[in-house]
């Protein structure tokens, strides 16, 4: 992208047909869990729908926690399969999230948990609504902005990670869904089993 070497946006890497399946499955078949968390005694809204899918003995302390690891479905194994060709590297798991409509949101962040090594490369697909990606240097003034497309894959280097912190805003005029799948790879510590 201009100005931000470490994202490479492919559009089309699912066609509109396909889309239109996957986003019919993710909103209809796909089991939620409640995005209301109770945490340290304190009950904490997450302002979108999550889950974390993960190979057996992958453990990721994302968000302290909240998410419990759930076994891949078939689904999510063709999607994994798919990037997994394309890129020609492995992703042993995947963050999905549902942003409902456009009030829901998720805020600045950078996904560089220790987990995630110190090279993680994260590989983003969206489908349904379009909805802004936001993102800015840490440690200068310089912020751009993309559309993330039905069907597109939004690949981040790990430089990205450690550089720049991204979201995506709260967007009043939205009332359709948008599916995000982030297949990542969990590091698994030696010795902890
Ligand atoms: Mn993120």
């Amino acid at each position: 992208m201009p100005g931000c070497p470490e994202l490479e946006l492919i559009t089309g890497f699912y066609d509109a047909r396909q889309c239109a399946v996957l986003l019919g499955h993710f909103l209809q078949e796909h089991q939620w869990p409640d995005n209301r968390y109770l945490f340290a005694g304190r009950e904490f809204v997450l302002p979108r729908l999550q889950t974390w899918h993960a190979d057996p003995g992958i453990r990721y302390s994302y968000s302290n926690n909240l998410l419990e690891t759930r076994p891949w479905t078939p689904v999510l194994l063709d999607i994994r399969a798919k990037v997994q060709t394309f890129l020609r590297r492995g992703f042993n798991s995947v963050l999905v999230n549902c942003y409902r409509d456009g009030a829901d949101h998720v805020g600045w962040h950078a996904d560089n948990e220790p987990e995630l090594g110190a090279e993680p490369l994260i590989a983003s697909i969206s489908f349904g609504a379009e909805r802004p990606f936001l993102y800015r240097r840490k440690h200068a003034a310089v912020s751009g902005k993309l559309i993330l497309p039905s069907g597109s894959l939004l690949i981040m280097q790990p430089e990205f990670q450690h550089a720049w912190r991204h979201s995506v805003p709260r967007q009043a005029d939205i009332d359709q869904a948008r599916i995000n799948l982030t297949f990542r790879n969990v590091i698994q510590p030696e010795g902890v089993d």
